[in-house]
């Protein structure tokens, strides 16, 4: 992978990453298409009408089902899904995290019960990593330890300690297997500065034969804490990750989030709200949320966003949207998702034009000025 800044405005980047199926221009967005599908679209929807250059796609769900194999005899995500730029796979980590009490986690690795049919699966750091050589993912992320906030000190220790030893494996693993695509590491430590210092320290100094991370990640946040309590932990830790690297905030966030999070040195950023919330109704626009299911849109004949270009926007009115929510039609949970994720796209080539023309502090201050809820 090639990385290289192209320009800075204080803390904030912009840079180019290049792997063998895209060329990526940073600040940039992740569409999550967990099960190598971003809900209700398909691969000619990202590349032609979103022009998304990488995707992110889930280690758990399609180890479950398909089963890596499968996708493997397919060519990997790419040859799978027709999506041929890049993806980028979770580990694990997360879901591990969210299924709850249908887990045990050791220092060897997690157990976990299929939310599918109950039935029990280990996952080593190294388990976990010959699935993503099966998915064959540009951007491969490590098995992690995440924990809830808040959280205990002995707990948080526990997370940073394991995290990085399954770093360590999980290095060791994918120099075994050829050392092919791009591997990163994940920073935990809650809110904590001093483990978070600890985990950064810890993992950006892991070396295996001359070999290091790709890139790493800021994992453990927007799980209970406070905003301002988040925005202060990024910022706290960018400047312990090496500056020549890609930095990914993991499952980050609000339209403000990222904003917030681009200002303090991040690059990459994924979450599931622009098409879960699409999907339940709440359009992201320059001025704010809009609820399209609301009355007032029936009789409107205006686009969800007069300041959007996205395909939603240039074809179709609030009010055929509004009738679309309603009916429960499938076309709606398309049109919507486009518009959404538009909305994430742009805003972050935005920030990007920012930067590189140093205006970053008056686009963010322009960003919130517009807003109205
Ligand atoms: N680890 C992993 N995936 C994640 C997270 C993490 O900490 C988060 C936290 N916001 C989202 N997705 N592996
Ligand atoms: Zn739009």
């Amino acid at each position: 992978m090639e990385f290289k800044i192209d320009a800075t405005d204080g803390r904030a980047r912009a840079a180019t990453i290049k792997t063998v199926h895209s060329e990526i221009k940073t600040p940039i967005f992740m569409p999550v298409g967990t099960a190598a599908a971003v809900k209700s679209l398909d691969a000619i929807d990202l590349m032609d009408v979103l022009d998304a250059k990488i995707i992110l796609a889930n280690t758990y769900h399609l180890y479950l089902r398909p089963g890596d194999e499968v996708v493997k005899s397919f060519g990997g995500l790419h040859g799978f899904s027709g999506y041929k730029r890049s993806f980028l796979t979770d580990s694990g980590g997360f879901q591990a995290f969210s299924l709850g009490d249908n887990v045990k986690i050791n220092d060897n690795g997690i157990w976990f019960k299929s939310h599918i049919d109950g039935s029990s699966h280990f996952f080593s750091p190294e388990k976990v990593i010959d699935i993503e050589y099966n998915l064959n993912s540009d951007i491969m992320m490590v098995l992690d330890d995440l924990i809830a906030l808040p959280n205990t000190k002995e707990r948080i220790k526990k997370s940073i300690e394991r995290t990085t030893q399954w770093a360590k494996r999980s290095l060791v693993h994918h120099i075994e297997k050829g050392a092919k695509n791009n591997l990163f590491a994940i920073v935990q430590g809650g809110t904590d500065f001093e483990f978070r210092k600890i985990s950064a320290e810890s993992l950006v100094g892991i070396e295996v034969e001359g070999k290091t991370f790709d890139g790493f990640a800021i994992g453990g946040l927007s799980v209970g804490e406070e905003n301002q309590l988040m925005y202060d932990t990024i910022e706290f830790t960018t400047p312990f990750l090496p500056e020549n690297k890609p930095r990914y905030l993991m499952g980050v966030g609000t339209p403000e989030d990222i904003i917030e999070a681009i200002e303090r040195g991040v690059d990459m950023f994924d979450c599931v709200m622009p098409t879960r919330n699409a999907r339940n109704g709440y359009l992201f626009t320059t001025f704010g949320t809009l609820r399209i299911k609301n009355a007032k849109y029936k009789l409107d004949d205006k686009p969800i966003d007069e300041n959007c270009s996205c395909y939603t926007c240039r074809h179709f009115s609030r009010g055929y949207l509004n009738h679309l929510f309603k009916a429960k039609e499938l076309t709606y949970f398309r049109l919507a998702t486009i518009h959404n994720l538009h909305y994430y796209l742009n805003l972050v080539k935005e920030a990007r034009e920012a930067i590189i023309d140093k205006r970053f502090n008056e686009f963010k201050k322009e960003f919130y000025s517009k807003r109205i809820n």
